[in-house]
């Protein structure tokens, strides 16, 4: 009601991964502010970006209308034209389908931003039901940086996605571990919690190269060289083996630590190759006290009372269907594996002093629970699979997940799923980019990595990758080799890109989608997930400002898009309503009673713990995995092991020697990834991107605080603002990615992402050599020079 005065609405900001409970003030049809509501299980603060959402919602580039493309890729200008919603979804549903005739569906890559950087979580799953249903089996949504580690590799240890989906239960945990995480920049909610729970008296460990803002509270901090943190996981593993730091009894029973391997295959033994019980399924251990293998079923694999006899160490001799076989428990090998990785060793390999790791090693131990979370640190190495199964390794041997305190699995809402399994086929799924080159990789799960996305497209292999549907990826700025990406796009067919202002990446489309803002459309949460009561809540976001122009929500473009398609029976014929009642049925929450309670509705859900007693783990052993055969197929070590960043002073002394530091990277407290340098209400306190340096290093090459200097690599050289900083290494620099943008309130031009000395971080950086599993990019262990410009 124009006039009226303003009036306080109970929201949530999807803007990124923490997904603040807030309370938001409208006036006439428009967002003025955003604080924190502290009645509502994430809503204890609300940071800058989300107070500067009403300076995001009306900045004057925002993308109102549909647009079209009418100068050939590669113009100096795309000659945009306006066009209405109907001719852009008629001609994206003609171009679609015609694609998918000539070539099969495959050909049609979907693509998102980040749920964890963006309101995309809104409806990532209806943009995968959409892509489903189409009949293709290729999403990009830069997984192989962001969310392999947490969920997908974690599998191959838990068969489940720890810490993604079992979270850090912060409220309990003895001890906390963030390994490569840094919450007081990336997940608000995390860091809140984490401050009560030191606070309280919980221990807190930290391991990253630089003293970030929970470091300086730490008992541990881990000054890792980048890119090493196997090594390290791998000696703090071996100060717990040598002291008997353990859970011993979850290790025998739960994980598979007493499983025989043949040491002449190397290969875990099976119960068909035993010479006396042909024909059994499952795998074998040694009953110590009668001296013979006994059976052990994946389906109930802690059955019988002779778990507590399983042999887990020492070596025996197995009759098999190949006569006599040497064979070692597991347990046994991982504990040779790593008797090499002293404290001492560790120190050399990774800088960590040897007291440290024994001291964290001990704290870890006297301290259970033990809660951890990792993320960005971990996910961008060319070793970052071993890695993650290191952190793995060790955080079973706590015996700590899901129980009170650890890991743990909140307990959902029950709904309908949405996401469309049910609408791919398996013969679809196995034509997934990549899958042939890295089985066990994002590809397996229907995720497509940058890096192979461009080989399809550019060489077409292993099949031409002809036409994307992107909701707001900015791939050019996200991935290593800007260029290649931007030359990728530009060979597609067709692409159509929806989003709520012109990135590098919207340049390159055929069609531009102009998308409502995080506070314009309705938009459903089911489950906030950091902690039982957060994973418990439902929430309909309302309207708080028109959305702007002819700007639509992602969740309206899909069902419209789906309709044109004839699609529209997967998708409630365009009622997006009836899709949300499907959704929330099983939780017997109504849309009208979301409706008539903004705050949100919390049902009273237990906590089950250690819900592994009942089902044991979905992996092969249904037992957690320190030894993963599914890797050793694929020619990977089954134990977790480190290798040296594949570009390193140590790895590459030939580039080391005009490229003497190693670069890794870190978020942006005021702008989430590529985003929000257009806002002057963010970009004022940090108008310029900025690498941070030790000291001594910047003395050396005569660099002071505030200085523009050049990061040089074997690619080319980019500019950022010098920050002196003590905590980090002197061998070690920190940048940022992400900057192109512009601010026109502050006078700041935008800068081409292609140009050499510009400030795109990425131009310079490559995807390659990645993760031989996952395809992850060495983003975070490089190599660079520093220089005073
Ligand atoms: N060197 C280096 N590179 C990195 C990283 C790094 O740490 N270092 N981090 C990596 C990580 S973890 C990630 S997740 C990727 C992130 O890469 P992206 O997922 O591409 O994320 P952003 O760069 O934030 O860009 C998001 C885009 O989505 C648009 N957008 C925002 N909200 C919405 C919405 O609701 N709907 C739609 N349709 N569009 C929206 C924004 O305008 C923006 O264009 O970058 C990766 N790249
Ligand atoms: N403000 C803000 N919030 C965000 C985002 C944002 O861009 N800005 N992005 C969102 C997204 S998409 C994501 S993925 C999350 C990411 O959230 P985080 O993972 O917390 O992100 P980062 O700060 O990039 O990285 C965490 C830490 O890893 C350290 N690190 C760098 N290299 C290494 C290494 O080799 N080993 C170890 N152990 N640590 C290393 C860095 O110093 C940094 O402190 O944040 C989300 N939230
Ligand atoms: S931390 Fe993220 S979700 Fe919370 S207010 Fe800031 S941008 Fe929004
Ligand atoms: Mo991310």
């Amino acid at each position: 009601m124009p006039g009226a005065g303003p009036e306080l609405q109970a929201t949530f900001c999807p803007m990124c991964v923490s997904r603040c409970g807030a309370t938001a003030t409208v006036q006439d049809g428009r967002l003025v502010g955003l604080g924190p509501d502290p009645d509502h299980p994430t809503g204890r603060a609300v940071c800058i970006k989300g107070k500067s959402a009403p300076q995001v919602l009306e900045h004057p580039d925002r993308l109102l209308r549909p647009l079209r493309r009418t100068t050939p890729k590669g113009s100096a200008s795309a000659g945009w034209v306006q066009i209405s919603w109907d001719e852009a979804l008629d001609t994206i549903a003609t171009r679609l389908r015609t694609i998918a005739d000539e070539s099969g569906a495959e050909a049609v890559v979907f693509g998102s931003a980040s749920p964890s950087t963006s309101a995309i979580s809104d409806s990532v799953e209806w943009i995968t039901r959409l892509r489903r249903a189409f009949g293709s089996p290729n999403y990009t949504n830069s997984m192989e940086l962001c969310g392999w580690g947490r969920f997908l590799a974690a599998t191959y240890t838990f068969g489940a996605p720890v810490p993604g989906a079992f979270m850090p239960d912060l409220d309990n945990a003895g001890c906390i571990l963030f390994w490569g995480y840094n919450p007081s920049v990336s997940r608000l909610v995390h860091a809140t919690a984490t401050v009560e729970a030191v606070n309280r008296g919980a221990r807190l460990v930290v391991v990253d190269p630089r003293r970030t803002g929970l470091a300086s509270r730490a008992d541990h901090w881990l000054q890792v060289r980048p890119g090493t943190d196997a090594a390290l996981a791998l000696g703090l593993i071996h100060v717990m083996l040598e002291n008997g730091w353990y859970d011993a009894d979850f290790v025998r029973r739960w994980t598979n630590a007493p499983l025989l391997v043949r040491l002449d295959s190397r290969r875990l033994l099976r119960a068909d190759e035993l010479r006396d019980s042909p024909g059994r399924t499952g795998y074998v251990a040694w009953d110590e006290p009668d001296a013979r293998p006994v059976t052990v079923d994946p389906a109930s694999p802690a059955d019988g009372s002779s778990v507590s006899r399983r042999a887990v160490s020492g070596t025996v001799e197995v009759a098999t269907t190949d006569g006599p076989v040497s064979c070692r428990p597991v347990f046994e090998l991982l504990r040779r594996h790593c008797d090499e990785m002293t404290p001492e060793s560790t120190e050399s390999v990774t800088g960590v002093a040897a007291q440290t790791v024994v001291d964290t090693a001990r704290t870890l131990w006297e301290s259970r629970p033990v809660a951890y979370y990792s993320w960005s640190g971990l996910e961008q190495h060319s070793n970052t699979t071993q890695m993650i199964r290191a952190v793995n390794v060790l955080y079973a041997l706590t015996g700590c997940l899901d129980s009170v305190g650890g890991n743990v699995l909140f307990t959902p809402v029950p709904t309908n799923p949405v996401d469309g399994a049910d609408l791919l086929g398996d013969a679809q799924r196995a034509r997934t980019i990549g899958v042939q080159g890295r089985p066990l990789g994002p590809a397996r799960f229907e995720f497509v990595t940058v890096e192979d996305l461009c080989t399809a497209a550019l060489d077409h292999e292993p099949y031409r990758a002809r036409a994307l549907v992107n909701f707001g990826a900015n791939f050019v700025m996200a991935h290593g080799d800007s260029a290649r990406v931007r030359d990728a796009l530009s060979s597609l067919d067709f692409f159509v890109h929806a989003d709520l202002f012109a990135t590098p990446t919207a340049e390159l489309a055929d069609i531009v989608l102009p998308v409502a803002g995080p506070f314009e459309t309705e938009a459903l949460r089911v489950g906030f997930e950091v902690s039982q009561s957060a994973q418990s809540h439902v929430q309909l976001r309302r309207p708080a400002a028109l959305p702007r122009g002819e700007a639509r929500s992602d969740l309206q473009i899909v069902f419209a898009l789906a309709e044109r398609l004839g699609l529209g029976e997967h998708f409630w014929h365009g009622d997006i309503d009836a899709g949300w009642r499907y959704q929330l049925a099983p939780s017997g929450i109504t849309l009208e009673a979301l409706r008539e309670r903004p705050r949100g509705i919390s049902l009273d859900l237990p906590t089950v713990h250690r819900k592994y007693g009942d089902r044991g783990f979905r992996t092969p052993t249904g037992l957690v995995e320190l030894w993963s055969q599914p890797l050793a197929e694929i020619g990977e070590p089954a134990l977790p092991s480190f290798t040296e960043p594949a570009l390193s002073p140590r790895s590459r002394p030939d580039l080391a020697a005009d490229y003497p530091l190693v670069l890794t990277c870190a978020k942006s407290l005021r702008f989430c990834e590529s985003q929000h340098r257009q806002v002057a209400e963010l970009r004022r306190a940090a108008p310029d991107p900025q690498v941070e340096l030790h000291p001594d290093t910047a003395q050396a090459r005569g660099i002071a605080t505030g200085d523009w200097v050049r990061i040089s690599t074997p690619h080319g050289a980019v500019r950022a603002r010098a920050k002196l900083n003590s905590s980090i290494g002197p061998d070690t620099v920190c940048a940022q990615h992400g900057w192109s943008q512009g601010c026109d309130e502050l006078g700041l031009a935008s800068s081409d992402p292609y140009g050499q000395d510009g400030v795109n971080l990425n131009l310079v950086l490559r995807q390659t050599p990645s993760d031989p599993v996952s395809g992850s990019s060495p983003l975070r262990s490089s190599l660079c020079e520093v220089t005073r410009l």
